[in-house]
């Protein structure tokens, strides 16, 4: 069975009312549910925590290194900010799918660094809150690939 950290970053736990144009209207305990449910279908066990404050990603990230596969994440606005959690990630080694909710990419310039996209092994964005389910199934596909070599 793999293991599996979904984490979120800054401002994330307003879904469903920040912004539901851009975000859409589900909130994240429903994608949290979705997620692990659909980690039960796929024979994984989905862990999974938000936090506002950069550190405690970071924590949360090294925490992921014994124990998890694998990460999810959707770093929020740090994604475009924080080499510290770049680095982190490429610390602990362990495959990261970087998710978005929107298109990062179709917004204002800055959003269109992602320092967190120089350490995942890809990114998904502007799948709403159907990117995570993606995200799990991206990074699932990695580990049995990696399994098979
Ligand atoms: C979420 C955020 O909070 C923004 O800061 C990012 C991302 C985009 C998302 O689309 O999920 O720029």
């Amino acid at each position: 069975m793999s293991n599996i950290l979904v984490l979120n970053g800054p401002n994330l736990n307003l879904l469903g009312t920040r912004q539901p144009d851009v975000y859409g209207r589900e909130t994240l305990s429903m994608i949290e549910a979705d997620c692990i449910k659909y980690g039960g279908t796929r024979g994984a066990l989905i862990s999974c925590l938000q936090s506002n404050h950069e550190g405690a990603l970071i924590d949360a990230i090294h925490a992921a290194k014994s124990g998890q596969q694998g990460i999810v994440l959707n770093a929020g606005a740090y994604t475009h900010t924080s080499i510290a959690l770049m680095d982190a990630i490429a610390s602990v080694e362990l495959p990261c799918v970087e998710v978005h909710l929107s298109n990062i990419h179709a917004r204002e310039e800055f959003r269109h660094v992602s320092y967190i996209s120089k350490v995942a092994i890809g990114q998904i964005c502007g799948f709403g809150s159907r990117g995570y389910i993606m995200g799990i199934d991206a990074l699932l596909a990695h580990l049995d690939m990696c399994d098979d070599k």
